[in-house]
């Protein structure tokens, strides 16, 4: 299971999935367990439960076009320029993107594929489903790869007339979803002059339609499925705690996109906690504009896959969902109700520290290392006095660990971190939690990973063992 992170970064081109070839530069990051993941398509494997969630979603959206087989390498034009993302975007960085080269990365939210799917103006309605790639932190909630489903749903001011306005149509389209009766909290107005704008040629009647079919819509969608959900669980018994007879709320909270405005995020309180479920808003019409459909104004939202269904199984580890042991497949099916997940048997961890000082700037075969494979960009620090590494960056920690561990690392993080008062130097101390999701480690195995793991940090970070 251990592999070199260095094999898949050092090639002057990558393919990927098997057909198409790209040209790799000094940008490219992208380690081949990555890459691997590409082909597996989990929102598309019969009865796997990202696929019985995305279905469950979709119904609630008839009529919607959906999309559930683009490609995940897409241009940084696509990814972040067509969306309005600004140049110095933390988004952006070899920290927190995989890249190919410095024009393509693998797509960071379905949002990606906005511009296309509003140029290709195909229905009224669409929802895009598809895997996508972060360099992220480790833990329980959190995997490089991941999916979500991004809807869209627009109107054609050609339509209006002097009997009825747009914002009319509009809300002649909101009576049409269904009612539910659960709890929705939504303090703020629609717009927010200074935090939730209105854009330049939109009116507010507009957008207060808009707005409402948004909101019922994705209203509608989480009701439905959290409720099925529910009583598959209170039938099955298994719903003992108070928190879990907690009755479901919603709650409506002000956000912000570059390519949305107003932009709100729906939450959702679940066995006693509140969840961001899904991003949403009104797109940019500059965006529609440049889509080619400068007549259209609507809404657009996206959500996660994962999320959605570790609240409706109570999947309690992220990386089930890659699992391709029959004990998690043969949990779900399409044909049945939704039922809650039980977890086998949990095996046990083996908890190891790595401590490092980090490289001062003036090594430079340290921060060679760094921008080669699996740094910052290659823009340099703007401090030429301080001693410490600017080139870090904690997600390069975590790569290390999945390259080195895969998927038998449950969770990094940093437990200490202090300056020596004299050098300068900065200390760091990462714990590792390592666990299989499907068998007991021996400590020979694990002490395995965990020298290789040092080994890489130095090799890699040009760190220092302590
Ligand atoms: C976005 O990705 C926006 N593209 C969403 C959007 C679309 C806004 C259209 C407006 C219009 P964000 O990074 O918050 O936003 O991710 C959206 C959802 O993806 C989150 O609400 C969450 O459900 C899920 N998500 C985000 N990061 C992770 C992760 N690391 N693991 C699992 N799910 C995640
Ligand atoms: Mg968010």
């Amino acid at each position: 299971r251990a592999r070199n992170i260095s094999s898949g970064t050092a090639q002057k081109e990558v393919k990927v999935d098997e057909t198409k070839v790209y040209k790799t530069d000094e940008w490219m990051n992208t380690p081949s367990t990555i890459l691997a993941a590409v082909p597996r398509r989990l929102h598309l494997q019969k009865d796997h439960p990202l696929r019985i969630t995305r279905e469950l979603i979709e119904s609630r959206f008839p009529g919607f076009k959906t999309y559930n087989n683009l490609f995940p390498v897409v241009t940084i034009g696509q990814n972040f320029d067509s969306l309005g993302f600004p140049a110095d975007h933390v988004g952006r960085s070899r920290t927190d993107t995989y890249y190919l080269n410095k024009d393509t990365v693998l797509r960071t939210h379905t949002s990606a594929h906005q511009v296309d799917t509003f140029r290709a103006n195909e229905s009224a309605g669409y929802l895009i489903s598809a895997d996508v790639y972060r360099r992220d932190a480790i833990d329980r909630s959190h995997y490089p790869v991941f999916h979500q489903m991004e809807g869209a749903r627009t109107w054609d001011r050609a339509a209006a007339s002097s009997n009825k306005t747009l914002a009319e149509l509009i809300w002649d389209d909101v009576a049409k979803i269904p009612k539910h009766s659960i709890d929705v909290e939504d303090p703020n107005p629609t717009t927010h002059a200074e935090r939730n704008p209105l854009q330049d040629g939109h009116s507010a009647e507009e957008v207060e339609a808009v707005a409402a079919h948004l909101k019922r819509s994705l209203e509608d969608m989480v009701v439905t499925i959290f409720t099925a959900a529910k009583t598959a669980a209170a039938e099955a018994g298994s719903e003992t705690t108070a928190a879990a007879q907690a009755p479901l709320k919603l709650r409506w909270v002000e956000a912000y996109f570059p390519f949305t405005s107003p932009s709100w995020e729906l939450e959702v309180f679940w066995q006693g906690d509140w969840l961001e479920v899904l991003g949403s808003g009104i797109p940019q019409q500059s965006l529609l504009n440049t889509a080619g459909v400068p007549n259209r104004v609507g809404w657009a939202f996206g959500l996660g896959l994962e999320r959605i269904a570790m609240l409706l199984y109570s999947i309690p580890d992220i990386r089930l969902f890659w699992s391709t042991d029959t004990r998690f497949l043969s949990q779900f099916s399409s044909a049945g109700p939704i039922s809650r997940f039980v977890p086998f048997s949990k095996y046990p961890a083996c908890i190891k520290d790595v401590s490092f000082w980090l490289p001062q700037r003036s090594s430079s075969s340290a921060a060679g290392g760094i921008s080669r494979n699996v740094g910052a960009t290659a823009t340099a620090s703007s401090s030429p006095t301080t001693t410490t590494s600017h080139d870090f960056h904690e997600n390069d920690v975590m790569e290390i660990a999945r390259e080195v561990c895969g998927d038998l690392v449950e969770d990094v993080h940093l437990v200490d971190e202090f300056v020596h008062p004299k050098t300068g130097r900065r200390s760091m101390c990462y714990r590792t939690n390592y666990r299989s999701l499907e068998r007991t480690l021996t400590n020979e195995e694990t002490n395995e990973l965990h020298d290789k793991f040092r080994q890489q940090l130095v090799e890699k970070l040009g760190v220092e063992l302590r």
